[in-house]
């Protein structure tokens, strides 16, 4: 089934998540021979990991689907508009299945390194079970959010509870039922498992460090109208899509600065969009994420929903977003948050207020009391982007390390390559729109231009690719200065690598939106791909590039 040991390969695919499948399906239907790695025990990335209780996506699931094959979107039928872990899971296996990937794919087996031979011009891959594999490209897709931050409190060896991390949920579940639960942290992950956790738990105790903006993700079930649609014009809706920013569309957004309209206009317009979806209140209008006098407008919406939400004024202000612009930390799309702090059993701590000073054999020590617990949630995070990837030990030209070249903070060429590391792709890697945009929309985009790209070489006699220094430079200096146009790095966020200590301080996506990143790589691609370096020489490695796909 697999290459044996030491074997050749035109491609190694590192990770088999949305965008390590896709980059399988599409380099063999190019004709390159491919075999994939991926560190867990089945394929999923994201969705195989974040099993965690309410674990949702955030982007509609008619979007956050493939389109590269037109029979794969009609068969398959999404159930609810904003699709859960599971749902997402099996229809990831049924991708994997129906276009017959598997096979290329070794599972349980982590890429521990990878280094460049420049007189060959091939990568050699290391695994942790020991195998090496020559190849001419790697295709890093080990994603963004992947690497979850590992619990850092003090006293943590000695709980004689459980603990569990969101990013790395127990595949066998995790008995609530009669338990006294902590939940640590209130991002995305927090806030999606805190309601169904409180439900199922005797007694839950939140411990927030920052109150974050979220709104009501107003789930249900796809709606057969929009479906009807979407379905007659699958082709059109997708290029549509693919011109937006966020890679997702809604009819609410108008176009307009926020304050060009009316108090009361303005007012209705948000009433309208919290009505329809939490992404539909951040592109309402256009000017949030840049204007901040606009921003305050929608945050104080925001605040005073929270005010309707909780009854107690107290619990209310604590849960109160103050100190950054509404949106520069990730947006949480959630269902009931604010309702289940009125329970009984539930309780709030404000680290700000009192932070945790350890963890003791029987609960959480804060600087005011002891809070005993069974069970310890951590919602902590991720060392996100850039994590995964300087985890590998990838060695470029000259011994190069990643570390080295990332000392100051991630260096790349549109997020899709880095220099001194040739013929390496990365899939929305740091300085792509990744992120901020519909990820999966966003690795078909990275994938296709990859594919064209080694049609390039091939077409043209070359078997070399990097990217260059200048290049590079000023790709980097484009995403600093598109973020720097917008209220993002106003806040403390995952976004900036604030949440990891001593990460550099850099905005890690390119902010302007996948409609104008997707054109500024086509531009460049027509242009001979514009500020990389090629080599001459056969690019074929055994088996042959054109060789039938396997
Ligand atoms: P996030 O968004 O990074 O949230 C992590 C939360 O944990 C956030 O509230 C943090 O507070 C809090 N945190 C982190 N470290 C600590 C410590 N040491 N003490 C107390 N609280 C802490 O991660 P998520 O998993 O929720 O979401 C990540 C993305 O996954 C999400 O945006 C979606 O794209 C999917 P802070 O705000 O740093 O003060």
């Amino acid at each position: 089934m697999h290459k044996p040991h030491d074997g050749t390969v035109d491609a190694v695919v590192i990770g088999a998540g949305f965008g390590g499948l896709y980059a399988l399906y599409k380099l063999r239907e190019i004709g390159l021979s491919v075999r994939g790695f991926e560190a867990a025990a089945d394929i999923g990335g994201t969705w195989y990991f974040n099993r965690y209780p309410g674990a949702r996506c955030d982007v509609e699931s008619l979007d956050y689907s493939y389109s590269f094959s037109r029979e794969l979107a009609d068969e398959w039928r999404w159930s609810e508009r904003f699709a859960t872990q599971p749902e997402i899971l099996r229809y990831i296996n049924h991708v994997a299945d129906r276009f017959d990937l598997r096979r290329h794919i070794t599972l349980a087996t982590r890429v521990t390194g990878a280094a460049f031979d420049e007189d060959a011009n091939l990568w050699t891959v290391t695994t942790g079970s020991g195998e090496r594999v020559r190849c001419r490209f790697v295709i890093a897709a080990a994603g963004s959010l992947s690497l979850p931050k590992p619990p850092d409190f003090e006293g943590l060896d000695e709980f004689r509870g459980r603990w569990v991390q969101t990013g790395a949920w127990p595949h066998d579940g995790v008995e609530l039922a009669g338990k006294r639960v902590a939940v640590i942290g209130t991002g995305s992950s927090g806030m999606q498992a805190i309601p169904i956790i409180a439900a199922g738990a005797a007694h839950l105790t939140v411990f927030q460090r920052t109150a974050n903006f979220s709104a009501p993700a107003m789930n249900g079930p796809v709606d057969p109208a929009h479906e009807a649609a979407v379905r007659a014009d699958f082709q059109g809706y997708r290029r549509a899509l693919m011109e937006t920013a966020g890679g997702a569309r809604h009819p609410l957004m108008t176009g307009l600065p926020a304050l060009q309209v009316s108090e009361a206009e303005r007012a209705a317009k948000y009433e309208e969009a919290w009505n329809f979806a939490a992404f539909a209140l951040q592109t309402v209008f256009s000017d949030l994420m840049v204007d901040e006098a606009a921003n305050e407008t929608a945050a104080e919406f925001v605040r005073a929903k929270i005010r309707t939400a909780v009854k107690d004024p107290a619990v209310a202000e604590r849960l109160t977003p103050r100190g950054y612009p509404f949106g520069a930390k990730r947006l949480v799309f959630e269902t009931g948050y604010h309702e289940t702090f009125n329970r009984p059993d539930v309780d709030l701590v404000d680290l700000r207020e009192t932070p945790i000073e350890r963890i003791t054999p029987t609960g959480i020590r804060t600087s005011e009391a002891d809070h005993p617990v069974d069970l310890i949630v951590f919602a902590t995070g991720f060392d996100a982007m850039t994590g995964p990837l300087l985890a590998m030990d990838l060695r470029g030209t000259g011994g190069l390390t990643l570390e080295q070249a990332w000392a100051d903070g991630p260096l790349t060429f549109l997020g899709l390559m880095v220099a001194g590391f040739p013929n390496l792709f990365t899939i929305n890697g740091p300085g792509s729109p990744s992120v901020l945009t519909n990820m999966v929309a966003a690795i078909e985009q990275h994938v296709d231009w990859i594919a064209d790209c080694i049609e390039h070489m091939r077409a043209n006699g070359l078997r070399r690719v990097e990217a260059g220094a200048e290049a590079q430079l000023a790709w980097a200096e484009e995403v600093r200065r598109m973020a720097d146009y917008t209220l993002f790095p106003r806040a403390n966020s995952w976004y900036m690598g604030a949440n990891v200590p001593g990460k550099p301080s850099v905005f890690l996506a390119y902010v302007a939106g996948l409609g104008t990143y997707a054109k500024r790589c086509e531009e460049i691609a027509r242009a001979g791909y514009e500020g990389c370096g090629f080599e001459r020489g056969e690019l074929g490695v055994k088996p042959s590039l054109t060789s039938s796909p396997r």
